[in-house]
């Protein structure tokens, strides 16, 4: 009798394992703290597939760059450390130049044309691309259109920006953006309140939701509309990891980013208007109308320039901006 049960204890037990580890556990990274763009987008994945999996799909959501900031959290994908993140487009600026494209400043005249080339075969194209570097690119959810905030003085037009010391993100056209427009930039990874705080910069840019989300109101006084780069996220997993998946395994993971980028993007603008009318509240002074005329004409070199001249980069930008002309 006591063997039987011995022998039903470890069966059982045996089963157990077994069944825990037909469990798919995906470890996704994002550098910022719930309720920001890129957390909105991995908790709604998240509940998708744990949903349609049944919880045979189990998403581990590492948040506020647990896993380090968002190029080492590329790296470890790349490796398949971690499986998946939800990352800006512009650390990706490194791994892929033609990334890059779609950081260019004004290229998208709006949300609807941004969706359209993106969630359509040149977005297509970019995702295919990212396969050489160690990424499958899965969906693009989004940051916004970046603004302009400094805490020196305001600014209207691109003269004003002359000398201001700028945070922007890790990439080599963000630098070059802000370079071409006069300014001083300094690449950092994020978070960056504690740098603003202490003057190390004199601003930032970023969309309307980091300014409020992470209270950038309390210490920087000027915001301007620049909107000047449509800042998108890739959502990515590890190509290496993503190649040991059932078909099926990848087809619900494909669907549940989409819906869970599309779903995002909406959260996002729907909420602009509100948050915009919570900063101005909180006292920051706001150029809701800018020359952006003048920062155009500043950045209209950067297409000719190094960062663009090879040629499978300057032939998508050059498809990029007829679609969007
Ligand atoms: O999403 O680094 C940046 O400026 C990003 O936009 C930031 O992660 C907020």
């Amino acid at each position: 009798m006591k063997r039987v049960a011995i022998a039903l204890m470890l069966a059982l037990a045996v089963f157990w394992s077994s069944n825990a580890s037909a469990k798919l556990k995906i470890n996704l990274g994002v550098v910022t703290k719930p309720g920001s763009a890129q957390n909105i987008a991995a908790e709604k994945f998240k509940a998708l597939v744990e949903q349609r999996s049944g919880k045979e799909i189990e998403v581990k959501i590492h948040h506020s760059a647990s896993l380090g900031n968002e190029t080492e959290i590329l790296q470890q994908i790349q490796m398949n450390q971690v499986q998946m993140g939800i990352i800006t487009v512009g650390p990706f600026d490194t791994f892929d130049p033609i990334v890059r494209v779609i950081n260019y400043p004004f290229i998208f005249k709006d949300n609807a044309q941004a969706d359209q080339v993106l969630d359509g075969p040149l977005g297509k194209e970019i995702l295919k691309s990212l396969e050489n570097v160690g990424f499958k690119g899965l969906a693009f959810s989004e940051n916004g259109f970046r603004n302009l905030t400094n805490n020196r003085r305001p600014v209207k037009k691109a003269e004003d920006v002359a000398g201001l010391k700028i945070r922007v993100m890790q990439s080599a056209l963000h630098k070059a953006i802000w370079q071409a427009l006069g300014a001083n930039p300094t690449p950092m990874p994020w978070p960056i309140y504690t740098e603003l705080e202490q003057g190390v910069i004199d601003g930032q840019e970023n969309p309307i939701w980091v300014i409020d989300v992470y209270k950038f109101y309390e210490i920087q006084k000027y915001m301007t509309m620049t909107r000047h780069v449509y800042s998108g996220h890739i959502d990515v997993a590890s190509l290496k990891w993503w190649n040991t998946l059932k078909p099926q395994q990848q087809d619900l993971l494909q669907k549940a980013m989409y819906e869970a980028a599309v779903y995002q993007r909406k959260d996002n603008r729907d909420r602009n208007a509100q948050r915009l009318a919570k900063l101005k509240e909180k006292g920051m002074q706001i150029e809701m109308n800018p020359d952006v005329a003048s920062f155009r004409a500043k950045v209209a070199k950067l297409k000719d320039m190094e960062l663009f001249k090879e040629p499978r980069v300057k032939t998508f930008l050059l498809k990029v901006m007829e679609a969007t002309r």
